[in-house]
């Protein structure tokens, strides 16, 4: 088989607001449908954030649980919590979002300014979030948000063990006002700078999605779109919806001579429990 790229979506974060993007999916059913497009779109994997009954981010575990059944149970996608939340949820909330047993979960190394906010982890927490994943056979997926936190995963490596199984998958987050710029010298430098056999995605916030893309792409990287991180198209062009951007992420895989990696296989890619 030849070489394919993990599609990851991300189809709602924390940030944006209904009113803002009407395409956004904020209820489990348009959670659902969205998932069941990307898939079809050429999705692998899906980063998971959920609203409560106002369409505010929320972590309760109620509707984290019910998210990840109706996820199973409408596609084969690979289903990864978010932990990161939102800026303002409490340590306490993210460590038990792993309750509602997801395939995966993000892991955040580090704390960062984002925006004019804060985006808080420091070392404890990444430490008793990690452990807790190894514990309850959930695959960390490593955020780095900056060069600092390239540092601190290799310190969570070498001082907690390998992950639950068993391979470092990064996902680069680029072009956060406080982080990393989105641009191609910045990702390389982060690239060169990750765990040696780690393997990693990219995404660009804002307007650095679709440089990013590209450089991912010819850098042999694998990809993250989706509503989180970016509500435009093109220029002055709104996403209408997550299903396009990845339909457009896998064309532009697809061109690179590395078709999207289908959900099955990336099940066994980043070594999910069976
Ligand atoms: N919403 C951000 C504060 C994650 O999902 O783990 C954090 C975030 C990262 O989106
Ligand atoms: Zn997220």
């Amino acid at each position: 088989m030849g070489a394919t790229t993990l599609i990851t979506v991300a189809p709602t974060g924390a940030e944006s607001a209904k009113a803002d993007a009407p395409a956004l999916p904020v209820t489990l059913d348009e959670l659902v449908g969205t998932a069941r497009e990307c898939e079809a779109a050429g999705a692998g994997v899906i980063h998971v954030h959920v609203r409560d009954e106002r369409a505010r981010p929320t972590l309760d575990p109620v509707r984290l649980r019910d998210t990840v059944q109706a996820l199973r149970e409408a596609t084969g996608l690979v289903i990864q919590l978010s932990t990161g939340g939102a800026v303002t949820d409490s340590y306490a909330d993210r460590l038990r979002v792993l309750d509602a047993a997801p395939d995966g979960c993000s892991l955040t190394c580090g704390t960062v300014n984002f925006g004019d906010d804060v985006f808080m982890n420091p070392w404890p927490f990444m430490v008793e979030l990690y452990e807790r994943t190894r514990e309850l056979e959930i695959v960390p997926e490593f955020e780095l948000f900056d060069l600092g936190q390239v540092a601190a995963l290799h310190r969570l490596l070498a001082e907690c063990g390998p992950p639950y199984g068993g391979r470092v998958h990064c996902d680069l987050v680029l072009g956060v006002p406080g982080g990393m710029p989105g641009d191609a010298r910045s990702l390389v430098a982060a690239v060169q700078a990750l765990p040696a056999g780690a393997t990693w995605s990219a995404t660009g916030v804002g307007r650095t999605s679709v440089p990013v893309l590209f450089a991912a792409l010819s850098a042999g990287g694998h990809l993250r779109v989706g509503m989180e991180d970016t509500l435009t198209f093109a220029r002055g062009r709104p996403v209408r919806s997550n299903a396009e951007l990845v339909e457009r992420a896998a064309a532009l895989a697809g061109l690179a001579q590395r078709p999207p990696m289908p959900p099955a296989e990336a099940r066994e890619f980043l070594g999910v429990r069976k």
